[in-house]
């Protein structure tokens, strides 16, 4: 008899740091293996015991305050992240070297599981946070993090550190489990068919043929949970019903192979040490005055803002990006290419989402 195959979990898989883990500085053969099973299969991983509590209660304190010294600057929808009003990024406290913890910032149980998924040599690509509004009710759509022509390989992962227990209440994440296998820009809409890359939105017949097999759900992890994601993963951000701000931060890594483009990401020279300890970060290091007087303007079409690095393969004048070399000149080779014939066009594009 042919048995039914197993259905796959809609909620993350788990692995735990022992204390002998701990005291040799890294996982086990049998945990790493267990990661690298999860990682690939789910394009998600949430580990266990990695970070000291205390530092992330610390830092939530601080960016809970700094939320709401910025909530009343967010007053356009391009300050708001994919033009929903309900969440915005967030730059944590680099300036502050009392909040400046290793575990968070640079910890070595992520770093061996990014290098074992990436491969060896990996660099640190960014570091914000998303904060989602109290009491809010909209939802952003269905997407990837990736508005171009992103690589057919795992090539980016992102690291998040919730600051609360992660709960549908307050606008946990809603992972799509195993989206990251085999997604093309053919599942991505586009502004129209001859633009030249598509747009972080997934199609409604993906989401809808996905439905029917590996849906996506808000998840449900416990404070102190930190979460690994392959950048491919669908994802959205969700309501938060609760009356205090969502916080979760965002360290984020790429391949040695991934290109370091030229509007490099800003950091203040305060971390410098701490974030370049592990790996290289080919950032602009700012003087921490410098830094603070622009760590909070995140919004798309800021001048002068802290930008996420540019995109490869983002050509000039498509959203923010003009090219991986800054001039559009160099060119972006990759697998993923969409025939206009092939292109879901949504003429209805909220162009708010990205900066346009
Ligand atoms: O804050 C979240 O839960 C996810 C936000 C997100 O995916 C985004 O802003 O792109």
């Amino acid at each position: 008899m042919v048995s039914a195959p197993t259905k796959l979990p809609t909620q993350p898989g788990f692995i735990m740091l022992s204390p002998e883990e701990r005291e040799a500085g890294k996982w086990s053969r049998a945990n790493l293996q267990r990661g690298m099973e999860l990682l690939h299969r789910d394009g998600l991983l949430a580990m266990s015991n990695i970070v000291d509590k205390d530092h992330l209660v610390a830092l939530r304190e601080s960016m809970l305050e700094t939320a709401k010294e910025i909530r009343a600057d967010k007053t356009k929808l391009t300050d708001f992240n994919h033009g929903v009003a309900t969440n915005h990024l967030q730059s944590p406290p680099l300036n502050d070297p009392s909040l400046l913890y290793e575990d968070v910032f640079s910890n070595n149980f992520v770093h061996q599981i990014v290098r074992s998924y990436l491969g060896p040599d990996i660099q640190m690509a960014f570091i914000t946070a998303n904060t989602a509004l109290p009491n809010t009710k909209d939802r952003q759509p269905v997407h990837k993090d990736a508005p171009w022509a992103h690589p057919l390989a795992p090539y980016m992962l992102n690291t998040n550190f919730p600051l609360s227990d992660f709960t549908p209440e307050n606008g946990s994440t809603e992972f799509w489990l195993g989206s990251h296998l085999n997604t093309t820009n053919e599942e991505q809409l586009w502004r129209t068919s001859s633009s030249p890359t598509p747009t972080c939105d997934v199609t409604p017949a993906c989401i809808a043929e996905r439905l029917k097999t590996r849906p996506g759900e808000q998840i449900r992890v416990p404070f102190g949970t930190v979460l690994l994601r392959d950048m491919r993963t669908w994802h959205a951000g969700m309501p938060n019903s609760t009356d205090t701000e969502r916080i979760m931060i965002a360290v984020g890594y790429s391949s040695s192979w991934y290109p370091s483009p030229p509007q490099k990401f800003k950091a203040p020279l305060a971390a410098k040490e701490l974030l370049t300890k592990r790996t290289p970060a080919d950032f602009d290091w700012l003087p921490d005055a410098e830094w603070e007087k622009i760590s909070q303007r995140w919004g798309l079409d800021e001048k002068d803002g802290i930008f996420l690095p540019a995109s490869p393969g983002m050509a000039p004048g498509s959203g923010t990006g003009k090219g991986w070399d800054g001039t559009g000149a160099e060119p972006w080779d990759c697998l993923n290419v969409t025939a206009e014939q092939d292109k879901v066009v949504n003429p209805n594009f909220n162009t708010a989402a990205i900066g346009a």
